[in-house]
């Protein structure tokens, strides 16, 4: 791996756009549950069958249940060394693209700034109702929530979480944002099991861009046979070894 590093770090130190896309494994050091991985179940709950916008309507609690449990979770996890060398590059690198598939925002915690979060932020929360008073989203940090199912501060109604869920459209103005990163010269994908659209589809479009694609993960994943090079290990251990090299 020390000379794929090396080279790669070259590549890195020259590229005229570099455009990362991260998953739930770079925050597996910090301790927050990944999705597929073992700790990812919830009382038993695979979590595609809680983050649908029909688990909600069906049993807000539950839903709510789960992503206060998760919000506990990641409110006592602090950002691990591949958050910290991605929040360096962000400020190192002109052009400079970080795309998250992550809600937990230790990207931002770490001091990335303008992060492309394709998938919102477990921080936020918006009216189930849409009541005219309420803002579209606002930020609330409460841990944990005093009443489960929280409440619109505005029509008492049930709040939601800040997340696209299963079968919901991802923001148009953020996917245009990852598509036009996806135009680079590097492309390097960290802690993504690359099997959930439209995030997985972005690297197969940097390849159609003449992209040098790579993948950071301890295991193989749908994206391991199609990319330039893959680096199998712990993004918290690869990324500070390529920012050594730089
Ligand atoms: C949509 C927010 C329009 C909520 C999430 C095309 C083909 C097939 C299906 C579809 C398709 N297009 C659309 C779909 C349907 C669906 C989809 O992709 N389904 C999958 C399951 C097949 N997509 C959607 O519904 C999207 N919306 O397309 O709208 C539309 C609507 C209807 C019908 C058609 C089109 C919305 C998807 C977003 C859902 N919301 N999150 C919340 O967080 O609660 S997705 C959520 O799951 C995460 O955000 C993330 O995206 C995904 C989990 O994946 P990963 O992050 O990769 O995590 P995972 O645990 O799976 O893997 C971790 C990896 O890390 C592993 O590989 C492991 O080896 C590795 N790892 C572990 N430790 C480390 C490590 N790596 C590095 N270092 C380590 N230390």
């Amino acid at each position: 791996m020390d000379s794929e590093v090396t080279a790669l770090a070259a590549r890195v130190a020259k590229a005229e756009r570099l455009s990362i896309l991260t998953g739930a494994g770079v925050s597996a050091a910090s301790g927050v549950p990944t999705f597929r991985g073992a700790d990812g179940l919830w009382k038993d709950f695979k979590p595609e069958s809680l983050a649908t916008p029909q688990a909600f309507a069906r049993d807000p609690k539950l839903v709510w249940e789960w992503y206060d449990w998760r919000r506990q979770a990641i409110a006592s996890c602090e950002p691990n060394a591949a958050h910290r060398v991605l929040a360096e590059w962000s400020r190192r690198f002109p052009n400079f693209t970080l795309i998250t598939q992550n809600v937990d925002g230790l990207h931002e915690r770490a001091g990335s700034r303008d992060v492309v979060r394709l998938h919102g932020s477990i921080w936020e929360v918006s009216c189930w109702q849409r009541c005219a008073a309420a803002p579209p989203r606002w930020r609330d940090e409460t841990v944990p929530f005093k009443e489960i199912p929280p409440r619109c501060p505005h029509c008492g109604g049930v709040i939601r979480p800040g997340v696209v869920w299963f079968g919901e459209s991802l923001d148009p103005a953020i996917v245009d944002r990852a598509t036009e990163a996806a135009d680079c010269d590097v492309f390097i994908t960290a802690g993504t099991s690359a099997v959930v659209y439209p995030a997985a589809g972005f690297l197969e479009l940097a390849k159609r861009h003449g992209a040098y694609t790579v993948e950071i993960n301890p295991e193989t994943t749908p994206a391991t046979s199609t990319v330039d090079l893959a680096l199998q290990g712990g993004a918290e251990v690869v990324l500070p070894r390529i920012a050594e090299d730089l």
